[in-house]
């Protein structure tokens, strides 16, 4: 009798429900495939429960789930591992699906009687999550709770990604950023099912990550910043934070050790490592191309060897990054010579190096990535690296690159790549870019936010979003999907998002934010 009073009480709500005020399409990155049922709709429940595969990674898909939904709900939406009560209903997560959908896709389908994610991997999960929370009404960001009508549009989306590297950096050389900032960074990147975060850990202004071996360089080398601002270096315990709430969101921590230029702030706390051995006084300006470690001694490769080792050890990804750009004083002979070398220390630690794309004219290394981050596709160097076995992230810096203004009165940023208005982040094709280069040959995407003008939370959200979600849905969605004037309606909705969860983005001309 209990079960047929939920029932009645469960069809005049829905009778009375207005419709779910989010359509099912209004997702980004763009999904694969959207079949919308508006006789489907679903209002989550003060009683739902969220039921998962009896899975730790699954599970712990579902415990961020309740955790997104709890806030503003107030509902206490238990995680189970165990069969749905008699009720059903509620939201279950499944490590089940169909082999097609591949290690990060997910199916999702909302009917009024329960809400269903499908993957083959929690990674999937995750993802079809971060879709399910874009199709709840905006005060589903909320801190404290609202009385809200908690409906989602009925249907189902099936979803995966067009590229397995979808990522974005973030200098914290030229500003130190401390963890908490960090891990905000990486709840944006989790929202736009971006799946790397590359950390720019060292630079002429500051050196921030501990290492055991040569401690000064934290210490000594990250006591400063761009034009005297405070400094600051991550411990190995901030650093294993930062790799294990990226890693509970599926985002892999691609660390840079900018080598062999950018290393002003290692010299002055290694004298030893300068070519004339004299340390440099800390540098706090925003010019590049005038510091090196010394590429013929032998002590060098013992401090790339030490110190990529301790990092590699606090890294579970696959890559190191070993940075490479504008070396300008290092002849060439001697920078190919020594990228060789610290490709083969990369390979010796049982990870694949990646570098700006300025390493390559190097010998190719297994597993190699190059960073391009030029402005005209057509790179005959490059190419030819691709042709000898590299593959490619794209960082465009006339598209990718968010230290770059909107317009000219952007009150931070740089302009030396032209200016960058979401437009420009969003229209280019990734597979189409570069000249002589088959589109296989690209891995993925990459949008860097480089540091100099850039000094808080703010600052960094305001220059992120709203072109974040735009380089985030070139990597994600397929090419038949792209369509400026539908992406920037998509978009509009997620102001009120950022705006309920308290995140400051730019309110840029060009998308009809309501
Ligand atoms: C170029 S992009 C740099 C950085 C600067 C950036 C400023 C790259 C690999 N090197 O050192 O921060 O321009 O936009």
């Amino acid at each position: 009798a209990a079960e047929l009073a939920g029932t009645a009480e469960r069809e005049a709500a829905t009778r009375l429900a207005p419709p779910a005020p989010v359509r099912l399409g209004d997702v980004v990155p763009a999904p694969e495939r959207v079949t919308p049922d508006p006789t489907a709709d679903h209002l989550l429940r003060a009683d739902a429960v969220i039921r998962v595969s009896a899975d730790a990674a699954a599970l712990a898909v579902g415990e961020q789930l309740a955790a997104l939904l709890r806030p503003a709900t107030g509902y206490p939406l238990p995680v189970t591992d165990t069969a749905a009560p008699s009720a059903a209903g509620g939201i279950a997560l499944d490590l089940a699906g169909d082999a097609d959908l591949g290690p990060e896709g997910y199916r999702l389908d909302i009917a009024a009687d329960g809400v269903r994610v499908l993957a083959r991997t929690a990674a999937g999960l995750h993802h079809g999550v971060q879709t399910l929370r874009q199709l709840l009404p905006p005060a589903i960001e909320s801190p404290i709770p609202v009385a809200a009508h908690w409906a989602l549009p009925g249907g189902s989306i099936v979803d995966r990604p067009r590229y397995p590297y979808r990522g974005a950096m973030l200098d914290v050389a030229r500003h130190f950023f401390g963890v908490p900032d960090v891990l905000r960074v990486i709840d944006h990147l989790a929202r736009y099912k971006l799946n790397h975060l590359h950390l720019h850990l060292t630079d002429d202004q500051g050196w921030r990550i501990a290492v055991d071996s040569w401690p000064r360089l934290a210490t000594v080398g990250g006591a400063g910043a761009v034009g005297d601002d405070p400094g600051g270096h991550y411990t190995r315990a901030d650093y294993r934070r930062i790799v294990a709430y990226a890693a509970a969101r599926h985002i892999t921590v691609v660390p840079e050790v900018d080598l062999p230029g950018h290393t002003n702030a290692a010299l002055v706390a290694y004298p030893e490592l300068a070519p004339d051995r004299v340390a440099p006084p800390p540098y706090t300006g925003t010019e590049v191309g005038f510091s090196y470690v010394d590429p013929t001694s032998d002590r060098t490769y013992d401090f790339v060897a030490d110190v990529l080792g301790e990092l590699a050890a606090l890294t579970p990804g696959p890559w190191l990054h070993i940075g490479g750009d504008e070396a300008f004083k290092v002849p060439a002979e001697e920078y190919a010579r020594f990228v060789e070398r610290v490709q083969r220390i990369v390979g010796g630690l049982g990870r694949n190096v990646i570098g700006w794309h300025q390493i390559a004219p190097a010998a190719h290394a297994d597993g190699r990535l190059l960073q391009w981050w030029g402005t005209n596709g057509d790179d005959p160097v490059t190419a030819e690296a691709v042709r000898r076995g590299a593959k490619l992230i794209l960082s465009p810096a006339n598209h990718a690159y968010l230290d770059m203004k909107y317009a000219p009165d952007t009150p931070i940023g740089h302009d030396w790549a032209g200016l960058i208005d979401v437009r420009r982040a969003y229209d280019w094709d990734p597979a189409t870019h570069l000249t002589d280069v088959p589109a296989d040959a690209v891995l993925g995407v990459e949008a860097p936010l480089w540091t100099e003008s850039v000094t808080t939370r703010a600052e960094i959200e305001f220059m992120l979003l709203p072109r974040l979600p735009a380089i985030a849905e070139l990597g994600w969605s397929a090419p038949a999907t792209h369509d400026w004037s539908a992406f920037r309606e998509r978009l509009a909705g997620h102001g009120v998002r950022w705006a309920a969860a308290g995140i400051t983005f730019h309110r840029c001309p060009g998308v009809p934010w309501p």
